[in-house]
């Protein structure tokens, strides 16, 4: 479709891992053989940010080959994440992909999974003493001269 001309839209979220010692509240006992960590692997909208399935339509999380099943396709509504246990840490390839209409490729990211208390010895004893681990970053992604139908969808203008 048409493209609108001169114009950026931007938008920012989160990726990022939260990770917690076995046994865990929210993680099924026993864990699998071997399996040390419960985790979960997300794309989100910043606090209280605006929803993301106006542009983000589905979101595909590569793991590692030692699971089942390691391509994890998410589709909208979401929440796009995936919940895991597990022994070790690795880069997760994660590919969002947007509406048909916006004739936007897919785009790729990373994330590289934070299992272990990470910083200041402060902040590792805080970690530790919560059982909870969270590595996440701000990421943005623009999209140049969107198509009039996501443009419109997006802003809803
Ligand atoms: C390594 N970085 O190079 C590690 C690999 C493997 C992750 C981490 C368990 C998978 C499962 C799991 O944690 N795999 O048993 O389903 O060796």
């Amino acid at each position: 479709s048409k493209r609108v001309r001169n114009t950026q839209l931007r938008r920012h979220f989160l990726i990022g891992n939260e990770a917690h010692v076995l046994p865990h509240p929210s993680f099924p006992s026993p864990p699998p053989d071997g399996h040390t960590k419960g985790w979960k692997v997300y794309v989100r909208p910043l606090p209280n940010g605006p929803d993301m399935t106006t542009w983000l339509k589905k979101v595909q999380f590569k793991l590692h080959h030692t699971y089942t099943d390691a391509s994890r396709m998410i589709e909208a509504p979401g929440p796009f994440e995936v919940t895991e246990t597990g022994y070790g840490e690795f880069g997760v390839e994660i590919r969002l992909y947007f509406a048909p209409e916006s004739g936007e490729k897919a785009v790729y990211r990373e994330h590289y999974l934070v299992l272990a208390p990470y910083g200041s010895d402060e902040q590792k004893a805080r970690q530790s003493r919560e059982n909870a681990v969270v590595a996440e970053r701000l990421e943005t992604i623009e999209f140049n001269e969107p198509t009039l139908d996501f443009f419109r969808a997006m802003t809803g203008e």
